[in-house]
């Protein structure tokens, strides 16, 4: 497992700026206090017009456990005012057994699985400055919170999560942590359901960003260069395409329910590894001959 050390060394390596939050006084799992009163009246506002707008886009966009979970939370009065985790956690743990548990950003991956595959999705404690409104380049607590702790409420998808988490640390033993990234990227931050014969996101990465949202459902964006693309979700496919990091995704990949996932993502990955090591990675924007292509608009 990396050290703290090393861990922020690869970071800083990786992106200029280093990261955002505060690593200094973690404990060892990186889990730090919330500190509620570090939140200033312009975060306050930050986060209450963030919730708003994007509350206000997820109709007929986002899957309807989604929207049915964002409800549940702002009569909770979470969109009023930035969540204290402890209370999210009172009602999250009788829902699914799952807790949020405070970190100050992007965790080592052995972490990370470790959390997740224990129940516990780390949420950072940073929100993005008034003039950050628009993009951030780091997960904040918006995204965390907003994008995805209401589909932690969902059995299904909080079951798959906790199997993911259990499967990468099964992954990092195996060298294969890249591959069953992909799955996570083109899952839990950027997957698309097909529900009622309609495509609705259920990935946090669009569901927390109302850019990428509109992009992936209003007749598949507005720029004509640049349409968003839908395939059927198929396991090895989506660990063998490379995403996009700061750029809207080129590919979604599309489920038809949530146990279909579930039920796709069972089996031990060994075998899987084992064949993708010898295929090529695949372009994010890459079509094949055998791709099942879902037409954008439906
Ligand atoms: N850490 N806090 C946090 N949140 C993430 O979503 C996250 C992470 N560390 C690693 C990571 N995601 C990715 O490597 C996933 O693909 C596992
Ligand atoms: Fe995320």
């Amino acid at each position: 497992m990396q050290s703290r050390q090393e861990f922020q060394q690869t970071v800083a390596t990786r992106s200029s700026h280093g990261l955002r939050g505060h690593y200094d006084n973690i404990a060892a799992d990186f889990t730090v206090a919330q500190d509620y009163g570090k939140y200033s009246p312009a975060h306050q506002d930050v986060w209450r017009r963030l919730y708003a707008r994007q509350s206000a886009l997820i109709a007929g966009r986002a899957c309807q456990a989604f929207v049915d979970s964002i409800a549940a939370l702002a009569r909770s009065g979470f969109a009023d005012a930035i969540p204290r985790f402890d209370d999210v956690n009172e009602a999250l743990a009788k829902a699914t057994g799952w807790r949020l548990v405070p970190v100050p950003g992007l965790l080592p991956d052995a972490v990370f699985f470790e959390h997740l595959a224990n129940r516990r999705f780390p949420v950072t404690v940073w929100i993005r400055e008034p003039e950050e409104f628009d993009y951030i380049a780091e997960p904040d607590l918006f995204h965390d919170f907003f994008g995805h702790v209401p589909l932690l409420f969902d059995q299904k998808i909080a079951d798959y999560l906790q199997a993911y988490g259990a499967g990468g640390l099964k992954a990092l033993h195996l060298d294969a942590l890249s591959h069953l990234a992909r799955l996570y990227w083109y899952t839990i931050e950027f997957g698309m359901l097909l529900e009622d014969g309609r495509l609705r996101a259920y990935g946090a990465g669009i569901l927390s960003s109302p850019g990428e949202l509109r992009f992936v459902t209003d007749d598949g964006g507005h720029d004509p260069q640049h349409h968003a693309r839908f395939i059927r979700f198929d396991l090895m496919r989506v660990m063998q395409t490379e995403y996009m990091i700061d750029d809207f995704q080129q590919t979604y990949f599309v489920i038809d329910s949530f146990d279909r996932l579930i039920e796709a993502t069972a089996p031990d990955f060994t075998p899987y590894y084992a064949s993708l090591r010898n295929l090529p990675a695949l372009k994010a924007g890459a079509v094949l001959d055998d791709d099942r292509v879902i037409a954008a608009g439906r």
